[in-house]
């Protein structure tokens, strides 16, 4: 042994717990679940029209999706450090030194087009309230997605709003993950995950950049990455978009389950692939899949694709939604942790 020579404390790699994590927590085991658990930064709920259980919580908010089949389910978002109460306009969250969660309930009965603008201003409101965070994943959940709106479908809408407050206020030149699938069951919702550092993003090299698409898909382009990596301390967490059966930026296999199956697993294969080449630290954590299916006779055709994918261990929701083009059958999200 080399003298003078002593191991440093490594504090960087001894507070190396993970971040932040997901947990998919069905109804029945959630109230023991949330006795042990510390440091929540955010609890969506779905298929739960009354949310009596936890109506004075204000980190909870409903999601206007249902579980495919059996009770409601809740996506629990927890950091490793205690967190804040923080509401700004309309939105309510969670905040730490490193991380923001909030949500936010759309107003949407004078258009989404407005409603999406003003909701996402409110969440860069949020953002800067909360300690300078940058958005590193959103969920959009609007309800009645494909319905028109004056002559124009109100995804487009959406999309419109969202665009004209991301070029406002995003600071960043390309915009975070998410995922737009539209709800049912009550209201349209938003809700995110920021950090004190931008996640790095990544396209799929079978698919146009989301914020690329012709405007045959409407006047502004879905702002999302196809993925993202973000890194904490020495190991990487991966947010995939939704991932649908797209290649270019054209629909394949429409009307054709099996062959969107197939072609979203290859997506989703591409898009990872793509990620791995790109990390700067290891990722090794489980993953955690959102499956959205417009038919819920669809799941028996999924399940086995995904199982080759992700393995059949991986933590998942199944919930009934409609994609955001009509032709669409299922989208595919996946998460995988520190
Ligand atoms: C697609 O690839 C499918 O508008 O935020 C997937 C993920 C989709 C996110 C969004 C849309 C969005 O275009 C739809």
């Amino acid at each position: 042994m080399r003298s003078g020579f002593s191991k440093p404390a490594r504090p960087d790699l001894q507070n190396s717990a993970a971040a932040f994590a997901v947990h998919y927590i069905p109804q029945s085991a959630l109230k023991d679940w949330l006795r042990q658990a510390e440091n929540i930064l955010g609890i969506i709920g779905y298929g739960l029209p009354e949310p009596s259980l936890l109506a004075s919580n204000p980190v909870f908010t409903m999601a206007p999706l249902s579980p495919i089949s059996g009770e409601p389910v809740f996506e629990v978002w927890t950091a490793s450090t205690p967190v804040q109460t923080l509401d700004t306009g309309s939105v309510a969250g969670k905040f730490n030194d490193h991380l923001a969660f909030g949500a936010t309930i759309v107003q949407d009965q004078d258009g989404l087009e407005p409603a999406a603008e003003r909701a996402y201003l409110d969440i860069f409101d949020f953002l800067k309230a909360s300690g300078n965070k940058v958005p590193i994943r959103f969920w959009n959940y609007p309800v009645a997605i494909a319905a028109d709106d004056h002559g124009m479908e109100r995804y487009r809408r959406f999309n419109i709003g969202r665009h004209r407050a991301f070029v406002a206020r995003l600071q960043q030149n390309r915009p975070p993950a998410a995922t737009a699938v539209g709800g049912h069951l009550g209201a349209s919702i938003i809700y995110f995950l920021a950090a004190s550092e931008a996640a790095t993003p990544v396209e799929n090299p079978r698919q146009v950049s989301a914020y690329n698409y012709p405007r045959i898909y409407g006047p502004r382009s879905p702002s999302f990455s196809r993925a993202s990596i973000y890194v904490q301390n020495d190991a990487a967490c991966l947010f995939v978009s939704g991932t649908a059966s797209i290649v270019g930026h054209e629909t394949r296999h429409e009307g054709d389950l099996a062959g969107q199956i197939a072609e979203t697993a290859e997506n989703l294969r591409a898009v990872i692939d793509e990620a791995e080449k790109r990390t700067v630290a290891p990722m090794r954590g489980e993953w955690a899949l959102k499956i959205y299916l417009h038919d819920a006779a669809a799941l028996p055709l999924v399940a086995p694709a995904i199982d080759s994918i992700f393995g059949a261990s991986a933590q998942r929701i199944h919930l009934r939604g409609d994609i955001c083009r009509r032709e669409l059958l299922l989208e595919i999200e996946a998460f995988r942790q520190f």
